[in-house]
């Protein structure tokens, strides 16, 4: 790894970045030049530790060897193939490889690009579900205040993030919202799922009385909400959920864009929680966040249904050009024999209480006032300055970036999740870091 500084581009304007604060990042440029394992390199040449695993994404660290290479070697033998009436072996190798390490019955695998991609394909295919068995009427998708499910029209439709849905008209109809879960009265300070809460699952029962079950094709849920600033689920609410879907006939989806791939310490948050979803959305640590890639699962019966009708005609009419791509299938096998081979979703399970005691031991520093911890996922509130919401947080993040530390805010909430190749030592140097920092705020 280079410790020189790099030539940094002299012209910022032309860049519209996305979800930042254009105007304050080109004033004061943060850039990062080069990374190996747990660290980036800035343009100035300091070391900064990733608390974040970039966005949630490079679960196995850093410039790992196995998947440059398999990079470096695919985009030399075939580069790209096309993805519709065509195949290549990678796809299908992926595909089988993804099934294995799924939830038992999830053994068919649709490829995208993206979180936000694999969202709309999920909805997509849950409609299209209810429509080819006969279900027609059940064209409603309910979910939930405060998700995150990516930011094309179907999943801020979906998702209950305000500030991401205000500026965009009607959004899809036909869909409802059950409450969030977030209740820091009775569950501040909490480690794993939340004690209190189970009932709030019965906002599903409300919605499905309210327009009638025969009505709804399906209910997306993050297992842990993760965008809106990390909110476990309360003990026993996802059965509750799986439960009333099943009674109801209404398609339980899970989007695991944040959870999937070890960050819980187990393949899925379904596999943590003991529920297994009909759909599963991924992307992020498919591929460490290397290339682009998405992966959307489905319960074989799902699949099954759509192989109706005669064989030359297409089954579903959806898919992108860059639908298992070749290069982001040979970095998503490479992802997971790296996974595989370094036991990394097994390190993140054994790490789970060293991180959440780590993490706790902030509780008292000032500002704060709730901390989370779930998995390898950790969140820090901090109360807010009067009349300054989210100025707080960006400041922590601005000293932590100057500190050598790259965190998350949302809001007022620190949110953590480092690569699974986290030590014990850079656990302790998040927090310490964190611990000054926290001191030093107005
Ligand atoms: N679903 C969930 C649950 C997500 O967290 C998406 C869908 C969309 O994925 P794409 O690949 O389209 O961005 C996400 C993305 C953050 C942060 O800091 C979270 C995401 C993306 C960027 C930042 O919380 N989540």
């Amino acid at each position: 790894m280079t410790e020189q500084p790099r030539n940094v581009p002299n012209n910022l304007e032309a860049f519209w970045m996305p979800f930042s604060a254009n105007r304050q990042f080109k004033q004061a440029p943060r850039m990062f030049v080069g990374a190996k394992d747990m660290h980036y390199v800035t343009s100035d040449g300091r070391q900064v530790l990733d608390g974040t695993a970039g966005l949630w994404c490079v679960n196995a660290g850093h410039c790992r060897p196995k998947i440059t290479e398999a990079i470096r070697q695919q985009a030399g033998e075939l580069d790209y193939a096309p993805a519709f009436q065509m195949g290549h072996p990678k796809a299908f190798e992926l595909a089988s490889r993804l099934a294995t390490i799924a939830p038992e019955g999830l053994d068919h695998v649709f490829f995208t690009n993206s979180g936000s991609e694999s969202v709309e394909t999920a909805l997509k295919i849950a409609l299209a579900y209810q429509r080819v068995r006969g279900e027609g009427s059940r064209f409603r998708l309910i979910g939930r205040e405060r998700g995150y499910h990516g930011v094309n029209f179907g999943g801020i439709s979906v998702g209950g993030i305000v500030g991401n849905r205000k500026m965009f008209g009607t959004l899809l109809t036909g869909v409802d919202h059950m409450r969030h879960t977030h209740d820091p009265a009775r569950n501040g300070y909490s480690k794993g799922a939340t004690e209190h809460g189970v009932e709030l699952a019965e906002d599903l029962v409300r919605i499905a009385t309210l327009h009638d079950p025969s009505t709804i094709a399906a209910v997306i849920v993050e297992p842990v909400a993760g965008s809106t600033g990390v909110l476990p689920p309360p003990k026993g609410y996802l059965k509750r959920l799986r439960e009333i879907c099943d009674q109801h006939g209404i398609l339980l989806i899970f989007d695991e864009v944040i959870t999937g791939y070890g960050r819980m310490g187990t393949a899925f948050a379904a596999d943590y929680f003991g529920v297994t979803p009909d759909i599963m959305v991924t992307a992020k640590g498919l591929t460490n966040g290397v290339i682009p890639m998405g992966a959307v699962y489905v319960r074989d019966e799902i699949y099954d249904a759509f192989m109706n009708g005669p064989e030359h005609l297409i089954e579903f009419a959806h898919g992108y050009t860059y639908s298992g791509n070749p290069i982001a299938a040979a970095a998503g096998l490479a992802t997971l024999e790296t996974y595989k081979e370094e036991g990394l979703f097994e390190r993140a399970r054994a790490l789970e209480p060293v991180w959440a005691e780590a993490i706790h031991s902030l509780k008292g520093e000032p500002h704060v006032i709730d901390i989370r911890t779930i998995g390898l996922i950790g969140a820090i509130e901090l109360e807010p300055m009067k009349g300054e919401p989210t100025k707080r947080a960006f400041t922590a993040f601005v000293r932590a970036f100057e500190a050598g530390l790259l965190i998350r805010t949302t809001g007022d909430i620190i949110a953590l999740s480092p690569p699974l190749i986290v030590s014990e030592d850079q656990i302790s140097e998040i927090v310490e870091t964190l611990r000054k920092i926290l001191r030093s705020l107005d």
